[in-house]
């Protein structure tokens, strides 16, 4: 287990290197946004760091890295979990490369695109997760390069979690949850982007603000893969849980929650039984959101998940922000507890563009750093402690 808030002294093993005039630095705001962490709650002083490197200068494909230690696997699947805020332009990218080297006595290692962000910048922190499967020693590589575009910002980074765990297989990033949550006089619902479950389910989470709790409900959805599909669809698990949103995930509280589809979850219309969980275009209703017109079934849920003084004490909430971490598995057919990790298509052409950088001289991020050496050792390994794993889940993008 890792964790980076670019608070303490362990960052002064996070290495950062460029080819152009801008670099990751560790600051405490920029012009273009973050104007604040995400470590810190403005409660709290908001003064806390985050590392960003900015694209508002510089040449087209100017790229900029900064790595971690080198750390040791104790089990063969890893979860990245980081937040990105992205104020540059749509054509800068940002690629997470893996590292992983073959012996103790191999300093060069090779490196793998495991993840890409790109597209419309956004003026927020937004969480990402990658879900990572390597039993070799490796570092995390995160490249930041100039697009061609006119940059107001740039890249930053904050509280990156490296846990040996499951990522979430789904994100619901709700934005204005705690003030949604405080001003609520009746029944507000709010849904959810329609997401795929790993076998191609298409579903769909609602949210229940009402005035002392939030609650879930979920349904399917129909979806590009329905005629294909077994229905009804049972014996999946669906799992809720609100992301606590400290820096480091082993202070987080888990509050969640999770049911089985079965056949007694049923209702009945026009004297015919039907179970929730048949095939959306026969037992649902059609709607439609910005995606499109869509079919879906009955929703199920719990309208009291969490009480709102839980949440509002909590550490659920960062500039008026809630994550809801979501899964959707089979619980009879498990062969194995890692998903693919979708991988952006570019991957397949690009060149080892870490490798390009050589012989780029490492620097300590931190300019905060002792200057004894000992301290600032990048090729540091770094044993990671076994944790317990907990049912995360990934969104991309
Ligand atoms: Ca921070």
């Amino acid at each position: 287990m890792e964790g980076f808030n670019f608070e303490i002294d362990t960052e002064c093993e996070l290495m950062a290197c460029s080819t152009a005039e801008s670099m990751w630095k560790r600051v405490t705001r920029v012009e273009g946004g973050p104007t604040v962490d995400h470590s810190t709650p403005k409660s709290q002083g908001g003064v806390g760091h985050f590392v960003h490197f900015s694209t508002i200068i510089g040449m087209t494909g100017d790229k900029g890295i900064f790595k971690t230690r080198r750390m040791t696997p104790h089990r063969d699947f890893q979860c990245l979990e980081f937040f990105q805020y992205h104020s540059g332009h749509d054509t800068d990218q940002l690629n997470i490369w893996i590292r992983e080297f073959q012996s103790e006595y191999d300093t060069v290692g090779a490196s793998r695109l495991i993840g890409q962000i790109t597209g419309s910048p956004a003026h927020y922190w937004r969480l990402q997760h990658l879900q990572l499967r390597t039993t070799k020693a490796f570092q995390m590589e995160f490249e930041a390069v100039k697009g061609q575009g006119v940059s107001g910002g740039g890249f930053s980074l904050d509280d990156i979690n490296l846990s040996e765990t499951v990522c979430p297989h789904h994100v619901w990033h709700i934005r204005d949850f705690g003030g949604i949550l405080q001003s609520v006089s009746g029944k507000q619902w709010s849904n959810s982007p329609r997401f795929y479950s790993s076998e191609g389910y298409g579903f769909q989470i609602i949210g229940l603000f009402q005035p002392g709790a939030f609650g879930v409900f979920f349904r399917l959805a129909s979806g590009a893969n329905d005629d294909n599909l077994q229905w009804p669809c049972l014996n999946r698990q669906i799992t809720f849980q609100l992301l606590e949103q400290r820096s480091s995930i082993l202070q987080r509280m888990s509050k969640q929650l999770s049911w089985t589809l079965s056949t007694t979850q049923n209702f009945t219309r026009d004297g015919q039984t039907h179970c929730y969980w048949d095939n959306p275009r026969i037992v649902g209703r059609q709607y439609s959101d910005s995606e499109g017109v869509y079919h879906a079934g009955p929703f199920y849920g719990h309208s009291y998940f969490l009480s709102s003084d839980i949440i509002m004490e909590g550490d659920f909430i960062r500039a008026g922000d809630a994550f809801l971490l979501i899964n959707f598995e089979d619980v009879l057919n498990q062969i194995s507890p890692i998903l693919p990790t979708p991988m952006p298509e570019s991957s397949v052409n690009l060149p080892s563009l870490i490798d390009n950088l050589s012989p780029c001289v490492y620097q300590e991020l931190s300019t905060d750093c002792p200057t004894a050496s000992a301290v600032c050792t990048s090729s540091q390994s770094v044993s990671f402690l076994a944790v317990i794993a907990v049912i995360l889940l990934i969104h991309w993008g």
